[in-house]
């Protein structure tokens, strides 16, 4: 594995600009179960079949319990060295872009500023009818209460007009927010070297960033515990922690 950080630093080290696209796997080390790991279960019920429109509609309250579970793992847990050494290598690059497919605002609260959230974010809602985004932060949306005939949405959220909050993410079968892909695209097209951390590559459209890149003639790294099936379109593939090997990296350049 040393060898494959001294030929990713030195990689990095001849490019001026660099695009990073992470997935959960950068937030395994700070314990927040991932999505197609042996983790990725709640209550028996995967990803897939929750984070769906289709879902939602059935049994927004299942919906609502799976992400206040999830809310409250990633409340209580802190960025790990991979989301801080992608803050050091920010510093070393005038042209740095990290496209994010995680929910959990770890790159943020770490300190990296020129990141995009290419599915949402677990902490901001939107209302189904009036469709107002709001973040829970800085607006207190009113919770739940008791409605009609006794039927308790206790543990959703609802919106001043009355409609029904969501989270604001992407699901399965919904658009991505097209001003977010069309910027990191355009700064993809002339990155010199793209970094792929800690996902699983399955999951469309970001599943496609490795081969735009290599497209584009950008020098690829992909960093992950296991092999993936973007592995052999890369120019390095280190196996390994994200939370070992971007510091050790970082450290190199
Ligand atoms: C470590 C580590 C450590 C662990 N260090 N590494 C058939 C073919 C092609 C496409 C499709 C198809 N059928 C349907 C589609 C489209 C669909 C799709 O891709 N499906 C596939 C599953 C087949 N995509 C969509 O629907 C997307 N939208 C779309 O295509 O729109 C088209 C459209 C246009 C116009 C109108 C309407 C539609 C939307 C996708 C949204 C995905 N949403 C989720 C949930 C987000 C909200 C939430 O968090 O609740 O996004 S699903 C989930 O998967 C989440 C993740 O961001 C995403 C990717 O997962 P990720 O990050 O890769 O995690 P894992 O768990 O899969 O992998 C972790 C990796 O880390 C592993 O490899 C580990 O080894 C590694 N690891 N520890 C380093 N310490
Ligand atoms: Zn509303």
């Amino acid at each position: 594995m040393v060898d494959q950080i001294k030929t990713a630093a030195a990689l990095l080290a001849r490019a001026r600009s660099l695009f990073v696209l992470t997935g959960a796997g950068i937030s395994a080390e700070s314990k927040i179960p991932t999505f197609r790991g042996k983790d990725g279960l709640w209550k028996n019920y995967s990803a897939t079949e929750l984070a769906t429109p289709e879902a939602f509609a059935k049994d927004p309250q299942l919906v609502w319990d799976w992400y206040r579970w999830r809310q409250e793992i990633i409340r209580n847990a802190s960025p790990n060295p991979g989301h801080y050494a992608l803050v050091e290598l920010e510093k070393k690059f005038d042209d740095f872009m990290i496209l994010t497919q995680n929910v959990d605002n770890l790159h943020q609260r770490a300190g990296s500023r020129k990141i995009l959230e290419l599915h949402g974010n677990i902490f901001k809602t939107r209302c189904l009818s009036c469709n107002k985004i709001t973040d829970p932060q800085f607006s207190s949306p009113l919770m739940g209460e008791e409605k009609g005939e006794g039927e308790k949405i206790s543990d959703m959220l609802q919106c001043q007009c009355g409609g029904l909050l969501r989270p604001d993410v992407v699901w399965f079968g919904e658009p991505i927010p097209q001003d977010i892909w069309q910027t990191s695209m355009e700064f993809l097209s002339t990155a010199d070297a793209a970094l792929i951390c800690g996902t699983s590559g399955v999951v469309w459209p970001a599943a496609a960033i490795p081969q735009i890149a290599k497209n584009n003639n950008a020098k690829i790294i992909e960093i992950n515990l296991e092999p993936t099936p973007i592995s052999s379109l890369v120019d390095t593939s280190i196996i390994g922690k994200s939370g070992e090997v971007l510091p050790a990296i970082v450290e190199r350049l």
